[in-house]
């Protein structure tokens, strides 16, 4: 493994909140920042701060780190995922991404003022705006704010997904090239069933031509807006993280979730789906289960899921995520796995460096942030970052491997390491074959798509 910062991107400031994705422009590929040198703010009512809070930026580099445009967003758009979605994606078919995000020309909690803005991904110049949906006008703050962006193809042609709310009412919307409206429906809080989740993976998953949208537990078409299949009709709640994945030697889709929210007693908080619906495995009993991911490490490139749950406790300015337990299963079996890291299995990062088919690990907290670990745990390499935050990972650049952006703390310069004697093998290859992963990197600047590896980790 030969580990090399492959490219750098400088934003000219220490960003304290940071989004970014792949954008495709006609003759080549670019990549999207969506950045503050302030904090990033949630809209739940004991987390939300104003102290802090400075202008949001977008910005697209070229890959060899030049900057072809940085533009500051209005006063009104707040510097968190919740608020200002961004999504790139040709729904026009002219080869060019356009970019879509959610802006805000007035006070910060209008929606008077809201848009979906379409930018001319080259330029940065807006071509398009048009009201956002004000659906969620009379919920409580921390439902109204949530707000997501999405994208995908029915039977071919683009389909971009407007959607607001979680946890309690929920509203989608499909649209058309020109925003001509392909599809609306509405999820009230008294319909039973799941919730949605923070992270949206979009994949034919009954490979039928239509694209999915996992809302949570709910798997929605992008055609239409209907419910494909309901994997937990009698789960009023929330999940955290869901993964679709597959078995490599049989093909077969299976659908990994945790849960935040309590559902039923006889219920329990983690579960494997086979794609009809029928439950493959379910572990765990009790508890928020806040963190997730796959990582390949059992031999044979058997694949086992982490799952972390927590605690929330009441501090001085809001709460802390209180890690109470990390647990490890074999993703087809459900069997809890011995496994064995160096460090707390939720301050990882899966990812294929190498492209063998199996996960090497990135650290990104603790005393052993930066280094890479093997699927043994033992450490192969070590970054020269030091403490980092961790941007997204996944096939960014369109080389052998699977890359990390991320940050060094007090930096300026983003930068994407990757494996440059990398070479993709038969499981990398079956991994990248449906699409899935190369066009979630489009995703990773809405919700929660790059947060740790819950979409990067998949299938
Ligand atoms: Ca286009
Ligand atoms: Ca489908
Ligand atoms: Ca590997």
């Amino acid at each position: 493994m030969e580990l090399k910062c492959l490219a750098s991107f400088d934003l000219g400031v220490v960003p304290h909140m940071l989004r970014s994705s792949n954008v495709t422009l006609k003759d080549r590929e670019a990549i999207l920042f969506l950045y503050s040198a302030g904090i990033a703010v949630d809209p739940g009512e004991e987390l939300f701060q104003f102290k802090g809070i400075q202008p949001v930026h977008m910005a697209l580099f070229e890959l060899d780190g030049r900057k072809i445009w940085d533009k500051q967003l209005p006063d009104g758009v707040l510097p968190g995922p919740w608020f200002v979605p961004v999504v790139a994606f040709d729904m026009d078919e002219d080869g060019q991404d356009e970019i879509y995000f959610v802006n805000n020309t007035g006070a910060p909690f209008s929606f008077l003022h809201r848009k979906l803005e379409r930018l001319d991904a080259l330029t940065g110049e807006t071509t398009c705006v048009w009201k956002w949906p004000d659906t969620t006008f009379h919920e409580r703050m921390s439902l109204s704010y949530r707000f997501y962006i999405v994208a995908g193809y029915a039977h071919g042609k683009p389909v971009l997904v407007t959607a607001q709310g979680t946890y309690s009412n929920m509203y989608l919307q499909g649209w058309n090239n020109d925003m001509e409206k392909r599809w609306a429906i509405e999820i009230p809080a008294s319909a039973p069933g799941p919730r949605a989740s923070h992270v949206t993976p979009v994949i034919d998953i009954n490979e039928d031509g239509v694209d999915e949208l996992f809302w949570g537990e709910r798997l929605l078409s992008l055609d239409d807006g209907h419910e494909v299949i309901n994997y937990a009709p009698d789960f009023n709640g929330h999940s955290d993280g869901i993964i679709p994945y597959q078995d490599y030697e049989t093909g077969k889709w299976y659908v990994f979730t945790c849960r935040e929210d309590e559902g039923p007693k006889d219920q329990k908080r983690v579960y494997s789906f086979k794609s009809n619906g029928e439950v493959a495995w379910a572990q765990i009993d009790y508890g928020h289960m806040h963190d997730a991911w796959g990582a390949n490490v059992l031999d044979g490139h058997k694949k086992i899921f982490m799952t972390m749950r927590n605690r929330f406790v009441p501090d001085d300015s809001g709460f802390n995520h209180v890690e109470d337990g990390i647990f490890y299963f074999d993703a087809l079996t459900g069997e809890p796995v011995d496994f064995k890291l160096p460090c707390r299995g939720t301050d990882v990062i899966p990812l294929d460096l190498d492209g063998d088919g199996y996960h090497e690990f990135l650290v990104t907290a603790g005393a052993m942030a930066g280094s890479i670990l093997n699927r043994f745990g033992e450490v192969i390499a070590t970054l020269p970052t030091g403490e980092l935050y961790n941007v997204r990972m996944g096939k960014i650049l369109s080389v052998p491997g699977e890359q990390m952006m991320l940050i060094a703390k007090e930096s300026t310069k983003v930068e994407i390491y990757g494996d440059t004697e990398a070479c993709d093998g038969a499981i990398m290859q079956k991994r990248y074959a449906t699409g899935y992963l190369t066009f979630m990197q489009k995703l990773m600047a809405s919700g929660y798509n790059s947060f740790g590896s819950h979409v990067a980790c998949g299938v």
